[in-house]
């Protein structure tokens, strides 16, 4: 597989690696910003943007809380489609923040009717084609299931901005506690697979096993994360804002993903 699909493993320690701690005490500034249904209720764009996708269920809000070490940052919750708006939080010192990151509604909950799940994942589309302060994307991955028809769909809804390294990628096979070490291990080779299709010499697209229960994985999560910030071209908002403004219109650039 190409070597820019960079598969980590929970080797170093959080304690005592001093990059670690630095990146997990960064992820831990996130804070509440402003929830939006709609594109065009965002913030204009300033500071690099991330956005946590996945399926519905998969452990998005949990991921977002335990990096951010606080239970009830993002609503996690047993029922599925439980986050249903696009929420913000900020990253960095209060007086000057660095970073934000975007829970998005998860994707593929049946129950969910036709009508709004095609709204959200208009949304969706819209956001991630097209949103120019998205510096990455963290996808989160139930480490039983592997990459649904779904989630093969969005990774190839977002190839191009990822292909060109403009957006990062990191996957978080999450939920890693439930599964034995051999599972885990073979978890792992099947995304490193599928990722492998991805990568070019310009991607940067990251692979680690998540636990919110055991805590695995999360420091190499920080890591990722904490990079990308600091590498991260800040998007100076424009007068005007033209991209809140494009929002505002169906883009036919960016159809909606098909309903699961
Ligand atoms: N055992 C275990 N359970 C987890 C883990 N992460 C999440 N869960 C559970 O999975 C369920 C769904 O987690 P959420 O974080 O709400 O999932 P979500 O992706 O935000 O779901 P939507 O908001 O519906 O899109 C909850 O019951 C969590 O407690 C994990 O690492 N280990
Ligand atoms: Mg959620």
């Amino acid at each position: 597989m190409n070597p820019n699909a960079d598969a980590r493993r929970s080797g170093a320690d959080t304690k005592t690696d001093p990059a670690m701690r630095e990146a997990l005490s960064w992820t831990q500034s996130a804070r509440f910003l402003t929830t939006a249904s709609l594109l065009n209720q965002l913030p204009p764009p300033g500071l690099p943007e991330v956005a946590f996708v996945g399926r519905s269920n998969a452990g998005k809000s949990t991921a977002i809380n335990t990096l951010a070490q606080h239970r009830r940052l993002a609503f996690a919750s047993k029922t599925p489609g439980r986050t249903q708006h696009i929420n913000l939080f900020e990253l960095g010192p209060a007086d000057a923040p660095d970073a934000r990151w975007a829970d998005l509604p998860g994707y593929g909950y049946a129950a969910v009717a036709r009508g709004a799940k095609l709204r959200w994942q208009q949304v969706m589309a819209d956001y991630l084609a097209h949103r120019h302060a998205l510096a990455g994307i963290v996808m989160m991955v139930d480490s039983r299931h592997g990459f649904t028809p779904l989630d093969k769909q969005l990774l190839d809804f977002v190839s191009q901005r990822v292909g060109t390294g403009e957006v990062k990628l990191l996957v978080l096979l999450t939920k890693a506690d439930k599964l034995s070490r051999n599972e885990a291990a073979k978890s792992l080779a099947t995304a490193q697979k599928v990722l492998g299709e991805l990568a070019t010499d310009t991607t940067d697209i990251s692979l680690v096993l998540f636990s919110a229960l055991s805590r695995q994985g999360l420091g190499d999560a920080a890591l990722v994360l904490r990079q990308w910030q600091a590498t991260a071209v800040h998007v100076v908002a424009v007068d005007g804002d033209t991209e809140a403004a494009a929002h505002a219109e169906p883009d036919a650039e960016a159809p909606p993903l098909s309903p699961a």
